[in-house]
């Protein structure tokens, strides 16, 4: 983590992610167009000496201030609803992990595999190597290049199980399974938070989501 993450997007691990750092960006190319063009006519505005009939009032200028800003709303409409619908896409998943959100924790389980199903709590023993309201004890691991799907549930109230870096960020209802799929494409460790006020210690039920290859995820679920 540095210093950079805290205030932009953390690197992509995953397809999504890139994208909607590219859409982000493109979004804001638009944005900062707009806003320029829109500055340099205001400033022209105060300069100006009105000598032209056809500046403030004609049906040719109307046309034009009407269509620009539909094409520009069309222009991002687009990509955003496209890259919406890819998001929610279930695309034939390896495995399956289901999340249920506790007052205030975080259980793990892999059906697919002899009911592996554990709980992830923050850790409190801070060493030099641990990052403070992040670390867990028990991360969930999960396969590298893999299609993951995630079922998202609750025990008790409305949590929200959010991965910056995956840009995935899916409620944690109480009788509602979510569904949602994830592919990550680099190792290491990945860190998230419960994005839903849902209580006294909602700011210490934090998410380690930790990719390896395949080999290590089933030596790991050989372990159980
Ligand atoms: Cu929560």
């Amino acid at each position: 983590m540095t210093t950079w993450m805290t205030i932009s997007f953390q690197d992509a691990n995953s397809p999504t992610m890139e994208q909607l750092i590219g859409f982000h960006d493109y979004t804001m190319i638009i944005l900062i167009l707009i806003t320029i063009l829109i500055m340099y006519l205001m400033t022209m505005m105060i300069f100006n000496k009105f000598i032209n009939k056809n500046l403030l009032n004609k049906q040719n200028i109307e046309i034009i201030w009407t269509i620009t800003p539909a094409v520009m709303l069309i222009l991002i409409a687009f990509p955003s609803i496209h890259l919406l619908y890819l998001t929610d896409e279930i695309n034939k998943p390896l495995i399956t992990v289901k999340i249920i959100g506790h007052q205030w924790y975080w259980t793990y389980e892999y059906s697919d595999f002899k009911n592996i199903e554990f709980d992830s709590y923050m850790n409190k023993n801070l060493n030099n190597n641990s990052f403070r309201l992040l670390d867990v004890d028990n991360n969930m691991i999960v396969p590298l290049n893999t299609q993951i799907r995630l079922i998202i549930t609750s025990n008790d109230v409305i949590h929200s199980w959010a991965m910056p870096n995956l840009g995935k960020k899916l409620d944690a209802i109480p009788g509602r399974l979510n569904q949602t799929s994830i592919l990550i494409t680099r190792p290491g460790l990945m860190f998230g938070q419960c994005s839903e006020i849902c209580g006294a210690n909602h700011s210490f039920m934090p998410i380690v989501v930790e990719s390896t290859p395949m080999v290590f995820f089933l030596k790991w679920v050989s372990s159980f």
